[in-house]
């Protein structure tokens, strides 16, 4: 007589729900931070990623409270410290999803110096930036996106500090996927995550976000509405670089300098730039970050290359030397060598 195999139990796709704590969300109502948090939830969800498998790490500000709201492992840690305590996190569990939480103060101004090595090491951490050009928890004062002029708490007569561009920042540290999102563009906000998760390596995502109490409207000139299709184009992989309303204007180089064209105009699509995200040369990508009031505004990916992890290098070094040397004793090695007794 056949025997019957029982099926084996389905595990129910997760949702959003899954992903969401008990801990009441302590943002200000309106804040971009909400939607960050929300396509965060839906791309977990949608890559059904284990919650035991997920740690968040942040620092100090606003945008760090965001470990709370997951209900996956995280640390709310010290400010601009994310990444060196997320690296360790990731080091000594190689199989974790480790996220950064970092808002533009965070993660550029006391943690600059921690960013720029965690991003020049390739270390497997996925890097989330809100920026909102403003620091949001301590009551708008200037942060180092801040735009020159701008007239804060911290600066009543104007800004005199010239503002960094953190995707530029990235690209110079040679990061190996860099992208860029909106906090009101919730379907693109959720592929740029979705495929920050699936790299391998460092990924860097900055997020314009708006804190409507302490800089609303601080993207508007980008992202109002009536003007954002001639002011943003998104970056798609293969794909010449086309934006405005009837997708009739494009970018092309001219010299060392990307210009705006009118297509049909003589100019036709093959004269176009063609996104390249695997170029390995990220000078064009670099071209493409820089602030220039004549050029539209790009997001979406504009690097992913393959390189080795500073994770899998450290492993791979670890396991080769104690396969030649044996496992260390840590007692021996601290009781070898010179040693003294200090006296009362
Ligand atoms: C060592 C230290 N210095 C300064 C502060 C004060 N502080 C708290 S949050 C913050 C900046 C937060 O700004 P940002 O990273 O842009 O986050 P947001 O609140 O806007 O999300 C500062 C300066 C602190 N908590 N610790
Ligand atoms: S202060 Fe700004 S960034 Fe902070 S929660 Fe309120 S709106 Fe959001």
């Amino acid at each position: 007589m056949a025997t019957m195999t029982a099926p084996a139990p389905q595990t129910p796709k997760p949702t959003r729900k899954d992903y969401e704590s008990d801990q009441e969300v302590r943002w200000c109502p309106g804040c971009g931070d909400y939607s960050i948090l929300a396509q965060m939830q839906r791309v977990c969800a949608d890559l059904a990623i284990p919650r035991e498998k997920l740690v968040f790490v942040s620092g100090i500000g606003c945008s760090s409270r965001f470990p709370y709201y997951m209900n996956t492992y995280g640390f709310h840690t010290i400010h601009g410290r994310a990444p060196a305590i997320a690296t360790g996190v990731k080091c000594a569990n190689p199989d974790l999803m480790v996220w950064v939480m970092t808002g533009d103060g965070d993660g550029l101004s006391i943690g600059g110096n921690h960013m720029l090595h965690t991003l020049r090491r390739n270390v497997d951490l996925k890097i989330v930036l809100f920026n909102n050009r403003i620091y949001g928890l301590t009551k708008g004062q200037t942060s180092p996106t801040s735009e020159m002029g701008k007239i804060t708490k911290s600066t009543p007569i104007g800004s005199i500090e010239h503002p960094i561009q953190p995707v530029a920042f990235a690209l110079a540290a040679e990061a190996t996927f860099v992208a860029r999102a909106i906090d009101g563009e919730p379907q693109h906000m959720q592929e740029v995550l979705k495929r920050a998760a699936q790299h391998k390596g460092v990924a860097f995502v900055e997020v314009f976000q708006n804190c409507n109490i302490f800089n609303d409207g601080a993207w508007e000139y980008l992202t109002a509405r009536e003007i954002r299709d001639d002011r943003i184009i998104e970056l798609r992989h293969g794909q010449p670089m086309k934006f405005g309303k009837n997708l009739d204007k494009g970018l092309r180089l001219k010299g060392f300098r990307l210009e705006v064209v009118q297509l049909g105009q003589g100019v036709s699509e093959s004269d176009l730039l063609v996104h390249d995200e695997t170029d390995e040369d990220a000078s064009l990508a670099f071209l493409l970050s820089r602030e220039n009031p004549d050029l539209p505004v790009p997001i979406g990916v504009f690097r992913s290359v393959s390189h080795p992890t500073y994770d899998g290098l450290m492993k791979a070094q670890i396991d080769d030397y104690t396969s030649k040397r044996g496992k260390g004793d840590l007692r021996k090695l601290i009781h070898s060598g010179q040693r003294w007794t200090v006296g009362a």
